[in-house]
């Protein structure tokens, strides 16, 4: 009080009578984002539509052979999905005008492969039109995915197929409005129909579509289009399907590096602290495991303790949320995941629902100037273009929040004034707690927005605290707020001999039940390990008690135990270490095939008994980081270990990018031995890993 007294005396003799006197705006600094990346970056949360023929053949990679006339949703009703897009506050939807099988869903010029000669709407439907029109109606931007990589087409490797991309390309940036972002696919080349040849087609990707042309037709027909993914791109993949970035995030890259293949995608998680371009993330997820609709997956809808890690990890993590809705046959998002996605943002707006800051008092060791224009409280007053900025080259310094009495707080948001750069490096936050100052985070990047989520604390004041820059500070945002405590699930696990572990966080108590009925105080509680080998159902809740909050219902499906299970046979490798595939622990993995050794390589296993079966599912190598990723398989059984019968092979689509639990059905059949051969590997490898082979029992 009394140091803001003098500086104010000080002005008086310096400043003209009718104002302040002026100091200047801090400079920018490093690389800058464009006014379409920030307002892009404001946009924070929209979704993804994955719906093509994949929706009808139950395939997350179609090969390019599959007919139109399979495109046949019943009940289609684009407005449904602008409708739960828009009451979830997101702001716009991205939809797959074509995936890598080549089917369009508008009825481009340039192909008969796609809606028109599809049985829906006799033919005559335009999705991209209707989408369009809807988002218009729900006041919802609208961006598009074109797949550079098509399995369809025969001249795809060849110069024809770029000109064809193209003129695709201009058909969707001039026929349907606005288009806020392009987005283009890394996965390119590799087997498919190709007109009928069908065979591998290997291209180099950061040749062969000549991106600096084809940005510059993009930026001459649409220029306000965000264009994402390969290529020179203004924004970039988060390195990980999983919707998640790394905590220290930089919206810049190096670009030029990554365009002569010099950087490894795992890097795009936190970007490039010296980047020279900015390119800032986003982070795509889908709400089930896999990014087309599969009715096997309704139960699988992520659960909502992953959904609110997957926001504070994405947006709260400097990164854009793209998250995908699969559309189901009917042509609708799924009840299940639009009940998934209501519960996930009823909890961020509790989470954010009221402010502690803005009515604190507020002072900073350091304000450009002197001057109000720079002052603390510009961190507080909601505004996003003003910010608290410090003396050029003061690049540490501190901000304090006085409440008036003592506050519970278990979150804070802090954003950057990006338009003149990102330049935090590294900053803490403590609280003060009966009189002392604690430090409760230490942190590294903030950039457009940042979101700590922290242990509750009743704190008199709390202070921010930036230790490193890359130039003065300037921040336009900080916020704290007291969500409501979050009880998260219980973890269940079943061992091979049918041995149940369920573990939930310190003082709470779990109670379970195992005949499908929904678990509650007044079920079992859980003291302990129990054995159940027979097939069930676990539902289980953890409890807080202190404040008698209750977790969301945990669900595991089991069929029968493991116990009797043996590895009989393995082409390669160490058959005492390969139970590890069958130990019901998919975090324990088993090698084989190796450089010498090669690929196909296979494994019998005795399940015991005679079981009626109807699929099996591979859980790739989870732990790691180079997994060593099986691409195509095939899937025997037999019920004498002498006699077997092929009942699936094919591709495991997309499991470089999203190495989730692999879910293959047959029409059931009779089997006690089964055998799974690895025919070859992502990349070049010869190596492959399996983290666990389960099978899906027919009920
Ligand atoms: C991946 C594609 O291969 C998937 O099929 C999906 O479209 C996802 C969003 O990107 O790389």
């Amino acid at each position: 009080m009394k140091k803001t007294f003098l500086l104010l005396c000080l002005f008086s003799l310096i400043v003209p009578v009718n104002g302040q006197r002026k100091v200047k705006s801090p400079e920018p600094f490093g690389p800058l984002p464009t006014q379409k990346q920030i307002t892009w970056n404001e946009m924070e949360f929209y979704a993804f539509v994955h719906f093509s023929l994949n929706t009808f053949t139950n395939k997350e990679w179609g090969y390019g052979d599959e007919s139109p006339e399979l495109f046949n949703p019943t009940a289609l009703d684009v407005r449904q999905w602008a409708r739960i897009v828009k009451e979830a506050g997101m702001k716009g939807i991205i939809l797959v005008a074509k995936h890598h099988d080549g089917f369009c869903l508008w009825p481009s010029a340039y192909t008969e492969r796609s809606v028109k000669n599809s049985p829906w709407k006799d033919g005559k439907g335009d999705l991209i039109k209707e989408l369009a029109a809807a988002c218009k109606e729900y006041d919802l931007k609208l961006g598009l995915y074109l797949s550079p990589w098509d399995r369809n087409h025969p001249e795809y490797g060849k110069p024809g197929y770029i000109t064809y991309f193209r003129n695709q390309l201009k058909e969707l940036l001039t026929n349907y409005g606005d288009v806020f972002e392009m987005w283009f696919d890394g996965a390119n080349g590799g087997d498919g129909y190709y007109g009928g040849a069908n065979e591998t087609r290997k291209i180099n990707s950061l040749e062969y579509y000549n991106w600096d042309e084809t940005y510059k037709l993009i930026y001459k027909t649409a220029p306000n289009t965000l264009v994402w993914g390969v290529g020179p791109s203004e924004a970039r993949w988060i390195g990980n399907e999983e919707g998640r970035a790394g905590k220290t995030n930089w919206s810049l890259l190096r670009q030029k590096d990554e365009l002569a293949g010099k950087v490894h995608y795992t890097a795009f998680m936190s970007g490039h602290e010296d980047g020279e371009k900015w390119v800032p993330g986003e982070a795509d997820v889908s709400i089930r495991p896999g990014w087309f609709y599969h009715a096997i997956e309704d139960e699988k809808v992520r659960s909502l303790d992953e959904m609110v890690d997957i926001y504070y990890e994405s947006i709260g993590r400097n990164a854009n949320l793209l998250l995908n809705l699969p559309v189901d046959r009917r042509g609708l998002v799924h009840e299940n995941d639009e009940a998934r996605l209501k519960e996930l943002v009823a909890t961020i707006k509790e989470d954010f629902k009221t402010e502690l800051l803005s009515g604190s008092k507020v002072s900073a060791d350091n304000v450009r100037g002197n001057n109000t224009e720079f002052a603390a409280k510009n961190a507080i007053d909601g505004n996003k273009n003003t910010y608290w900025a410090t003396d050029d080259n003061v690049k540490t310094a501190s901000i304090v929040f006085e409440f008036d009495k003592p506050t519970a707080v278990n979150r804070i948001l802090l954003q950057e004034y990006i338009k003149l750069g990102q330049r935090v490096k590294a900053f803490t936050v403590e609280a003060k707690i009966d009189g002392k100052w604690q430090t409760i985070a230490n942190e590294t990047t903030i950039g457009y927005k940042r979101i700590l989520r922290l242990n509750r604390v009743v704190a008199s004041a709390l202070k921010v605290t930036i230790t490193d820059s890359k130039a003065s500070v300037i921040i336009s945002t900080i916020q704290a707020f007291n969500a409501p405590t979050f009880v998260r699930v219980p973890e269940i696990q079943r061992d091979k001999n049918g041995t149940v572990t369920i573990k939930s966080e310190e003082g709470n108590r779990i109670y379970y039940t195992l005949d499908g009925s929904d678990p509650s105080a007044k079920s079992t509680l859980y003291k302990a390990p129990f054995n159940y080998n027979k097939a069930v159902e676990i539902k289980a809740i953890a409890i807080n008690t202190s404040e008698n909050i209750s977790s969301t219902i945990k669900i595991a499906k089991y069929g029968a135990s493991k116990e009797k299970w043996k590895i009989v046979a393995i082409s390669s490798g160490d058959l005492n270490t390969a139970h590890r595939i069958i130990d019901g622990n998919p975090d324990t993995d088993w090698s084989f095939g190796s450089e010498t050794i090669k690929l196909p390589q296979e494994i019998v296993i005795d399940m015991g008994v005679i079981l009626s079966i109807n699929g099996f599912t591979y859980i790739p190598q989870q732990v790691g980081n180079a997994l060593n990723l099986i691409s195509n398989y095939e899937f025997y059984t037999s019920v004498d270990n002498v006699k077997w019968t092929l009942q699936s092979q094919g591709e495991f689509s997309n499991i470089k990018n999203n190495p989730i639990e692999q879910v293959k059905t047959f029409t059931a059949v009779k089997a006690r031995y089964i055998r799974f051969v690895a025919k070859s590997a992502v990349g070049k490898k010869q190596t492959v890993s399996i983290g666990e082979i389960n099978i899906l029992e027919q009920q």
